[in-house]
């Protein structure tokens, strides 16, 4: 669809609105005499068989690229999570924008690369004014101006202060948390069917995992008819480890508390992703529902035991474990099921993926680093999505060009920890970064430094520093450039 058509999507008569939403006659009659002044373009927009895709994205929290049964676990069973594969495609080489929690939801939420609007760190709540910066328009506004009813459910994460609120970027209703949160006794917690302020949780039984289930079951109840986009980023597998009883006895055999503990968390997430499977099945939309899940970073592993076998680094690494994850994507009936997909694609893909599922164009100025998928997971493109790929988190930075990876990283395994790099690897061959070739072969370390300078020249300071907290401002490009 070219841009023309997108303006026709947006016009008051067509905005989101297929044949198949259950329009009265009459309305049906005047949109067939739109569609035929608009030389029949319209029908091309918005074709009569197809309702708008639903869209659901599961979003996990610093859950490691080990840790589900499809990515070789055998500890822990995530059969709801594992059937998300089974039914559609996993991605091997899924990649997030950024090693750590808000910069990577600030690149899902837009479809670029975070560092180009200054979120390079956590916003956090003692920082006034600071969140994914109001100049970006994110996933939610754009499925909206589509016709999409649109739900957070979960973690936000993007800021804190009312003006960065769910609610104020796109989403028609929230309930969740506004940053990192206990599961028991969460704080800064949102309820926008309630009140647009923060409320005070104090049944001693709420269990965030739990009650977001029942609230994504509810919404979905609730918009059954569709389009809709619901967004549930889980604060699981994040710190502090708790857990109920009900999860805790599946994992009796595990007879260290830490990892207990997280095997309860998991299997409490992989309950909850299963009710909202079930429900879409129940209201009849699982067939036109594209659903995603992915994490937005590496397990950290001394803090919750979360693994990233077999890659090297943690999370707030650019090393492989802090930035490629659990990642996949079904549609039941629209893409392959059971399809393991090698190529590597990043979740600002995401995005224009959906986009282009609804039928809408993405105008140049919107200037997306992600691409629509849609092609290449249909076996239309053998070629790889992106070439390349980049990441810059203060000092520590990466560049995937190819199967080869230049990196600047911490390694606290080093003694003592300490910075290391440019590092040169061949992820096709050594996917575990162990084998350094930048000595021997500096013209590759050349030629990745150049075309990660290249993209590094068009990314903005910081808005604010690193840390929780975002307390300390960061000498601007200064952090950026250092190796
Ligand atoms: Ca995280």
């Amino acid at each position: 669809m070219n841009r023309t058509a997108l303006s026709r999507w947006e016009s008051p008569i067509c905005r989101g609105q297929c044949p198949s939403q259950g329009w009265p006659a009459l309305l049906w009659a005047l949109v067939g005499g739109c569609a035929l002044w608009g030389g029949l373009a319209w029908l091309d927009a918005c074709p009569a068989s197809a309702a708008l895709p639903n869209i659901v994205v599961f979003l996990a929290d610093d859950e490691g690229y080990g840790e589900l049964g499809c990515q070789g676990n055998r500890e822990i069973p995530t059969p709801h999570i594992d059937s998300i594969a089974q039914n559609g495609i996993r991605f091997t080489q899924g990649y997030v924008s950024g090693p750590y929690c808000s910069p990577t939801r600030a690149g899902l939420m837009t479809g670029r690369y975070q560092t180009r609007f200054g979120h390079e760190f956590n916003p956090g709540p003692m920082r006034p004014g600071t969140g994914l910066p109001l100049s970006e328009t994110t996933m939610a506004s754009r499925l909206k101006a589509l016709g999409y009813a649109t739900c957070c459910i979960g973690k936000w994460h993007l800021g804190f202060d009312p003006p960065y609120r769910p609610t104020n970027r796109g989403f028609d209703e929230f309930y969740g948390t506004l940053a990192n949160t206990p599961f028991i006794k969460p704080l800064r917690f949102m309820d926008t069917r309630v009140s647009n302020d923060i409320i005070e949780i104090t049944d001693p039984n709420f269990y965030t995992t739990d009650a977001y289930a029942d609230r994504a079951v509810d919404w979905l109840e609730r918009h059954k008819n569709g389009p809709f986009f619901l967004y549930l980023p889980f604060n699981a597998q994040h710190a502090p480890l708790e857990a109920t009883p009900k999860y805790l006895a599946r994992f009796a055999h595990i007879t260290d508390e830490k990892r207990r503990i997280f095997a309860a968390m998991m299997s409490a997430k992989d309950d909850a992703v299963g009710r909202v499977l079930a429900k879409l099945r129940q209201i009849g939309q699982e067939g036109n529902t594209i659903v995603w899940y992915l994490t937005d970073n590496g397990g950290p592993t001394q803090q919750t035991t979360s693994k990233n076998d077999p890659l090297r680094g943690y999370k707030s690494t650019t090393w492989e474990g802090g930035i490629r994850v659990p990642f996949m994507v079904q549609w039941k009936g629209h893409l392959p099921a059971g399809k393991v997909y090698e190529h590597p694609v990043i979740q600002l893909d995401i995005l224009p993926t959906c986009l282009a599922a609804a039928g809408a164009s993405i105008p140049a100025d919107w200037h997306l680093d992600g691409v629509n998928l849609l092609p290449y997971l249909r076996g239309e493109i053998s070629d790889r999505p992106h070439q390349t790929l980049y990441w810059r988190f203060g000092e520590q930075w990466a560049i995937r060009h190819g199967d080869y990876k230049l990196v600047v990283a911490r390694d606290r395994d080093a003694q003592p920890p300490r910075l290391v790099g440019p590092a040169l690897f061949n992820l096709a061959e050594d996917i575990s970064e162990k084998n350094d070739l930048a000595a021997a072969n500096p013209a590759k370390v050349a030629e990745l430094k150049a075309l990660w300078d290249r993209w590094n020249a068009e990314q903005k300071d910081p808005l604010w520093g690193p840390g929780e907290e975002g307390k300390a401002k960061t000498k601007g490009k200064k952090a950026k450039t250092k190796n």
